[in-house]
């Protein structure tokens, strides 16, 4: 992934060069003759980590002497993965420390290669704010993210005779080279209790405490001008050690408030559906959000004392509803512990506070009980009612309260408490005001606002894809980096025959590198020259991954009744994690491994199509695979995927969509042109339409010959010969209730891969459609997000120009 050296960066070898061997000595304590190659990447990673620091001090200073508005980006995730190429990147230094390393007699790439994916997040949620926080930094924005330093990521995936089963994570387990420990900045947070009143005030009293001590991460942005920090909070106990019990003897109980504390900072949940150790969950939002707001306020009121400026100097921007508890708590905060007046409380939190929705499947909303949220937060319940109260005596045509269905709506306590509310697509925001906030839309019609997700372009393109990137800087100049929209100058080059050809030989070229690491770490052997067709995402119904599947044995079993066709090769490439209790999605897992099996060790048609399912997909999995990809699967039921940004990520690298008009593929789709995208399937009027009628799925199947034997296939144990009816529950979900329409978009999709495999065949063409898929990709860079959020919701500007 690494770039031609030009010859100016000879000095920046030199002075890192040094740098590292100064590291590896005084920070490390190790000597070069005696260095592993984790210990070069540490010694790496803190002459890098300097470099930024002075960047990140510098931007603090520059905020606080402006007087700046802050935005604060509460998330529960943060799926950053790799950072130290990132930081090269973003520094001008990746030349400068591969030529450093090629002296020391080391590879950068194999350097890189050695730093564990950073997993704090489930996928496209964490990813995004994870790609916001590089953006904030590139364009300025002073900002802070604040969220959970998990010991464990997303557990690590390995398949067993094609099942999933899940390991541990262990991101810590080697030292973590980014972050600086704040043992200084020591927070209380508190759980349960009581709550009385003294003399009008109202005094919450917790049963128990634990400490938030804070990890700091800088994340540095374009050509390092600035760089902000990722707060990411650790739980501890308050007194870690009962000596008294240990001189009893009792060893193990004198670790335990220590070991108890410690468990709300373990382990990110996996998005799941079942209810177990949900009053942990509980507890980890209201840790990592009282803990942010207590440093929030401090921060602001070293430098104010009226805390009616809080909403011109803070925005809090609440990722989903996971931090949907920061309202109550900044109204307690505010009220309880600063004597504002209640309704004047509300209204100041409301300044600050805004929340993003990502969802609208109503199994993925969520909502807690009164019962566990008033044990462990009794105070905020109180509030919550009492918001609740003036919310609806001043709208008495109740749009629907934040207690439905006997529990506390999570959702709806923030639109509550919010100034503004966005979507993450023009579609999902259109949905929002017409389903899950129809009522609540209504009486706040200017709150629900649309921010359509976006990606970085320094991680997902310049740096996973040199090929492409250098091919784009010596045609259009390096601006693009910093303004994607100067990607459409490469618009009058797409009539050039050598620019098309340019082109297409980058795509081969990282098609050629992920071909032979294919053939290197998993022993497949694929043709460079097949259509690489990948869909990478979490493994869930409504993604329909067995949609993909499905078309794949019937695409197979066409081959077979004719082999001697002209056929265009393909190979299918899958990856995802399906949550550990989500059988449905498990058995999808494991038919695309059963079926990847079968056809790839088929004599007759393996040389036309073959499938593989990469494990333990992730961020770093994603950089190698989006780059060699031709074909990007975004095939959800329309109405259900709230944006996607992967769909973005295979565009901006000159992946063809295959994809039905749901979330961002309506405006990837606005934006490259419908010649240049294949659309299939219902729309999402059609498909609620669809869903009422009855018998939808069996008519479907009476409709279309390949998806009845496809089916048939999954009945006769083609693919589970030692166990026939594995894939029975597969069939009967698609043929009985088939609640996200598998079978009323297959026709439409199997005639789609038609033209899919027919364009590939014109292989002219379709490099041309691919280079105006990067051409005209420019409006999904992250930094238009942020400045539509800085703009249209935070009211903050920017600190470089
Ligand atoms: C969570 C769950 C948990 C319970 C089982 C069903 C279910 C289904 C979906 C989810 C997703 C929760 C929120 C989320 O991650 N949304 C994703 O946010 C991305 C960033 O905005 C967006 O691109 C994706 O379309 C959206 O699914």
């Amino acid at each position: 992934t690494l770039h031609a050296v030009p010859a100016g960066d000879a000095i920046d070898a030199t002075a890192l060069k040094a740098d590292v061997l100064k590291h590896l000595t005084f920070t490390i304590g190790r000597a070069p003759e005696d260095a592993a190659l984790g210990d070069w990447r540490m010694a790496l990673s803190f002459a890098v980590r300097d470099r930024i620091t002075e960047s990140w001090l510098a931007s603090e200073r520059a905020a606080r002497e402006a007087g700046a508005k802050r935005v604060y980006y509460l998330s529960l995730e943060f799926l950053i993965g790799r950072l130290l190429e990132d930081a090269l990147v973003n520094l001008g230094l990746a030349e400068a420390a591969e030529v450093a390393l090629r002296d020391l007699g080391l590879a950068l790439g194999e350097v890189v290669a050695d730093e564990p994916d950073a997993a704090l997040g489930n996928g496209g949620l964490g990813r995004l704010a994870a790609c916001f926080m590089e953006s904030l930094a590139t364009i300025g924005c002073p900002a802070i993210g604040y969220g959970i330093r998990y010991e464990h990521g997303l557990f690590r995936q390995q398949f067993e005779h094609g099942r999933q089963v899940e390991l541990p994570e262990l991101w810590l387990e080697q030292q973590h080279p980014w972050e600086f420990e704040r043992p200084g900045s020591r927070l209380r947070v508190g759980f349960g209790g009581h709550v009385h009143q003294v003399e009008g005030r109202t005094i919450w009293h917790p049963a128990e405490e634990v400490e938030a001590e804070a990890f700091d991460t800088p994340i540095v942005g374009w050509e390092g001008q600035w760089a902000n920090p990722l707060r990411l909070w650790s739980a501890r106990a308050v007194y870690p050690f009962d000596l008294n019990r240990f001189n009893h003897g009792d060893f193990r109980g004198a670790a335990e408030p220590e070991a108890l504390a410690r468990t709300i900072s373990r382990v990110l949940y996996p998005d799941d559906t079942t209810d177990e150790g949900k009053a942990l969950r509980l507890k980890q939002e209201y840790f990592f959000v009282a803990a942010s707001l207590a440093d929030i306020l401090c921060r602001f009121e070293r430098d104010f004392d009226d805390l009616a400026l809080l909403p011109e100097k803070v925005a809090i921007q609440l990722n989903d509803t996971h931090p949907a508890v920061a309202g109550p708590e900044l109204v307690r905060l505010l009220h309880d512990e600063r004597g504002v007046e209640f309704s004047r409380a509300v209204e100041i939190a409301r300044g600050c506070l805004s929340y993003t929705n990502h969802t609208l499947l109503p199994e993925a909303l969520e909502s807690w009980s009164e019962g566990l949220f008033g044990h462990l937060l009794p105070r905020h319940l109180e509030i919550i009612e009492r918001i609740d109260a003036e919310h609806y005596g001043a709208h008495p045509d109740r749009p629907g309260s934040i207690f439905e269905h006997g529990e506390i709506q999570m959702g709806t306590l923030s639109f509550v408490m919010a100034h503004k509310v966005n979507g993450v697509s023009a579609l999902h925001t259109e949905l929002m005001k017409e389903t899950v906030f129809e009522g609540l839309h209504q009486v706040h019609p200017d709150r629900i606002v649309n921010q359509t997700n976006g990606v970085t372009p320094r991680r997902w393109l310049k740096s996973c894809n040199a090929a492409l990137s250098d091919l784009i800087t010596e045609t259009i100049g390096a601006g693009w980096v910093r303004d994607l929209s100067q990607l459409e100058r490469l618009e009058p080059h797409l009539g050039d025959g050598a620019f098309i050809n340019r082109y297409a030989a980058a795509k081969r070229a990282n098609k050629a590198v992920f071909s032979n690491w294919l053939a290197g770490d998993y022993g497949l052997k694929v043709d460079p020259d097949a259509m690489f067709d990948a869909q990478i995402k979490r493994i869930h119904e409504y993604k329909r991954q067995h949609l993909n599947i499905l078309q794949t044995i019937a695409a197979w079993q066409a081959i077979h009744d004719d082999p001697q066709a002209d056929w265009t090769p393909r190979l299918k490439i899958f990856g995802g994690k399906a949550a550990p209790g989500y059988h449905f999605a498990k058995d999808i897992i494991r038919l695309i491994n059963d079926v990847a099996a079968r056809l790839n060790a088929d004599p007759v048609t393996s040389k036309y199509l073959q499938v593989i399912f990469l494990p333990n997909y992730n961020v770093s999995l994603a950089e190698r695979i989006i780059p060699a990809s031709d074909l990007s699967e975004q095939i959800s039921t329309a109405g259900k995927e709230a944006s996607g940004t992967g769909n973005m990520k295979f565009a901006l690298n000159g992946a063809l969509t295959i994809g039905t008009l749901d979330g961002a593929n309506v405006e990837i789709r606005e934006q490259v042109g419908p010649e240049n995208f294949f659309l299939f399937g219902m729309t999402a009027a059609e498909v609620t339409a669809r869903r009422a009628v009855p018998d939808h799925a069996r008519r479907a199947i009476e409709g279309s010959a390949p998806l009845a034997r496809a089916l048939g296939a999954l009945r006769d144990g083609t693919f589970s010969p030692d166990e026939p009816g594995r894939y029975h529950g597969i069939a009967d979900n698609i043929a009985g209730g088939d609640h996200f329409l598998v079978a009323s978009d297959f026709a439409a999709y199997h005639a789609a891969q038609t033209d899919v495999s027919r364009a590939y065949g014109d292989r002219e063409t379709w490099a041309r459609m691919a280079a105006r898929n990067t051409a005209r990709s420019g409006w999904f860079s992250s930094d238009r997000t942020i400045r539509g959020y800085m703009g249209e919701i935070w009211g903050a500007a920017p600190l470089i120009d």
